[in-house]
């Protein structure tokens, strides 16, 4: 659907992490809360929100989970507790220790389980979180999803520390470590960090290892891996996996895994035809759910398409830029009042 550009902006896919999405997500209850990065759609999955949401907030439709204003990278279930993706790296630590200190302040036994990945974990945000978080004894799991890669850097390129649940122990943040790949793993890892962020009240540290099967964004040529790590890594697929487990201990035969694969087609297919028949929102709700309070901003400049009199801020800076430019070049001096230079114009 993204070839066929159904899709929006950038797409990141989690093939390869299932189990890592599936198993800690699962270990919630459900008033916990939830707080992922762009790749999120699998988390809003696993959380319950309907495949047919999930699909038509890829798509930007008005049925999507966030009325198709935050495409793939910003799902969001309120009401599931799934505080939303964000595409800051990094940005989302603050925002789950901000949870995590209102169930606290409110006195209730909600944890928050924090998601990111492995490149996350060298932005300022992550020291600064773990260290409020342990002087407040916040309720909160942080999850580093360690799939090997920030982008195109592997983990042995952006880290002195590759132990990444390690990383904590400075700030006194103890850490823990599951197999990724192994949904029974992760479920049991991190149930057992929700149960001490939960009774013990304190923030704790898990690092999942696992694997994105494919590039960073749809959009990605992987130059930086090659074809026989990924070969490596899928022959622990943790579906094909899960599925081999269950047939070996007969909790399902080979003819359940195939009927309930197909179901599983189905239902997305589903999901595109739903998403697809499914209106945009429409223009005149191009200021709706936005976060303005009243009046207290009026119509900003860089969305108004409707111009009155006089230099409006936009055409000011297009105007300087070619200035600039020309002055630059040795053409032409730029003259006149400099007060009217727009912020930021050097
Ligand atoms: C603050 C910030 N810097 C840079 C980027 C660009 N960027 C998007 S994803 C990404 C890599 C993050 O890697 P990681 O945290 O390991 O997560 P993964 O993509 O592996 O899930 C970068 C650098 C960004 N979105 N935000």
């Amino acid at each position: 659907m993204y070839a066929k550009a159904k899709v929006g902006g950038f797409l990141h896919l989690s093939i390869g992490e299932e189990a890592t999405i599936v198993g800690s997500v699962r270990a919630l209850r459900d008033a916990d809360y939830l707080v992922s990065t762009y790749r999120s759609h699998g988390h809003a999955l696993a959380r319950g929100t309907h495949p047919d949401r999930v699909m038509a907030e890829l798509f930007g439709r008005a049925t999507g989970t966030s009325h198709g204003r935050g495409g793939s990278m910003h799902m969001f279930d309120g009401e599931r507790r799934f505080m939303g993706g964000y595409g800051i790296v990094g940005g989302n630590l603050p925002l789950g220790a901000g949870f995590a200190l209102a169930s606290d302040y409110l006195g209730t036994d909600d944890v928050t389980l924090c998601v990111f990945g492995d490149g996350a974990t060298n932005q300022g945000t992550f020291g600064e979180t773990l260290n409020l978080a342990a002087l407040w004894k916040l309720p909160i799991v942080f999850m580093v999803t360690n799939n090997q890669f920030g982008m195109g850097t592997a983990l042995e390129r952006h880290s002195a520390q590759t132990d990444l649940h390690r990383r904590g122990e400075g700030f006194g943040v103890p850490g823990m470590r599951c197999d990724g790949m192994d949904v029974l793993d992760t479920h049991a890892v991190i149930g057992e960090a929700l149960r001490r962020a939960r009774e013990d009240r304190c923030p704790v540290l898990v690092e999942a290892e696992t694997y994105r099967f494919r590039g960073h964004s749809m959009a990605d040529p992987e130059e930086y891996r090659s074809k026989e790590q990924v070969a490596e890594w899928r022959e622990r697929d943790p579906i094909v996996g899960w599925a081999a487990r269950l047939v070996e201990e007969d909790v399902m035969s080979e003819d359940d895994v195939a009927r309930s694969d197909a179901e599983q087609v189905e239902r997305i297919d589903h999901g595109v035809t739903f998403a697809d028949s499914s209106a945009f929102p429409p223009p005149e709700s191009l200021y709706d759910h936005i976060y303005v309070i009243g009046d207290q901003v009026r119509r900003p400049w860089w969305s108004v398409d409707e111009r009155g009199e006089g230099v409006h801020r936009g055409e000011d800076e297009k105007d300087m830029a070619g200035r600039l430019g020309a002055r630059a070049a040795g053409h032409e001096e730029v003259s006149g009042d400099a007060s009217s230079a727009p912020e930021g114009a050097s």
